[in-house]
């Protein structure tokens, strides 16, 4: 009778003697490799913190995958940190990366590094000067001594966008509002938060990476942000960008993005009780028709 064999790994956080991993660690793991150069390494990104309960920062991890994946318990982790303590804006952090999660199977361009993505928002806490996407460069070397390398960011410009969604009280997570009841969810969307996923995709012409982000795109009105980011390794640009806010009253956050090998996506929207909202495949560039939606209204 087959059997299924798990393997846990406990290890700690490069800023371990201060500080501890906290929720909201995203991971970027695949069937196979994610860390393009050595096709060897998993990535996770965290916020830690300091026992004071202050932000230590964003921490970038690469996982000695080639080992876990065989059980193999001398697997490694090499990670660099990012925060006040190294001089980095709060905006620049704001709260937390996503780190690439390959979609499709066709690998990513020899050498390539891992990139992550934090978005930054003028209407958000940390006093960013403007609205953007940061876009990150992961380097892992397996030697004997193995090192990470963590570069950039290259920032990029894009449309405005309001991620302060009104909370009740102000600063709470009581967001958005559900059918039936007082209780409120929360949106996610606050002090600069792009939601799991970044999806890559090599498309052979070209590479892809696509991901979103919860806004306020109308007053008390939770919206689903999106982006599609080309020639990540070379000349960066956002390649197409949309907010899917018909005038509905309808409530839409926390999207995730994977990427079809067609070169369109569909994007689900959590709703209170339902699946999905999905982009259509035959939608132009940069616009945000959907599909009918089959989500249940949960009106504010
Ligand atoms: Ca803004
Ligand atoms: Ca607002």
């Amino acid at each position: 009778m087959p059997s299924t064999v798990w393997a846990t790994w406990a290890g700690s956080s490069r800023a371990c003697l201060m500080s501890s991993i906290r929720a909201h660690s995203n991971t970027g793991v695949i069937r196979k490799a994610l860390m393009i150069s050595t096709r060897r390494s998993s990535i996770a990104t965290t916020r830690e913190f300091a026992p004071d309960d202050s932000f230590a920062g964003v921490g970038v991890y690469g996982l000695e995958r080639a080992k876990m994946l065989r059980g193999n318990p001398t697997a490694r982790a090499v990670s660099v940190l990012v925060g006040p303590g190294t001089g980095a804006p709060d905006y620049l952090t704001g709260d937390g990366w996503l780190p690439a999660d390959l979609d499709g199977n066709r690998r990513p361009p020899a050498g390539s590094p891992n990139y992550l993505v934090g978005t930054q928002d003028d209407e958000g806490p940390y006093g960013a000067p403007s609205d953007a996407i940061n876009l990150f460069k992961f380097f892992v070397s397996w030697g004997p001594s193995p090192s990470a390398t963590l570069t950039g960011p290259t920032q990029l410009p894009v449309a405005e966008s309001d991620s302060d969604y009104p909370c009740v009280p102000p600063g709470s997570r009581n967001c958005i509002p559900q059918p039936g009841t007082s209780q409120r969810i929360d949106i996610l969307s606050y002090r600069q938060r792009p939601t799991w996923r970044l999806a890559y995709r090599n498309l052979g012409t070209h590479e892809s990476l696509v991901t979103s982000q919860s806004v306020e795109a109308r007053p008390g009105i939770a919206s689903m942000r999106w982006y599609e980011l080309r020639r990540p390794g070379d000349q960066p640009l956002v390649y197409q960008q949309g907010t899917y806010a018909p005038a509905d009253g309808v409530n839409r956050w926390m999207a995730a993005s994977p990427r079809t090998r067609r070169a369109t996506w569909p994007s689900a929207t959590a709703c209170p009780t339902a699946p999905t909202c999905s982009r259509a495949s035959a939608t132009p560039a940069g616009c945000a028709t959907m599909w009918p939606t089959r989500c249940p209204r949960a009106r504010a």
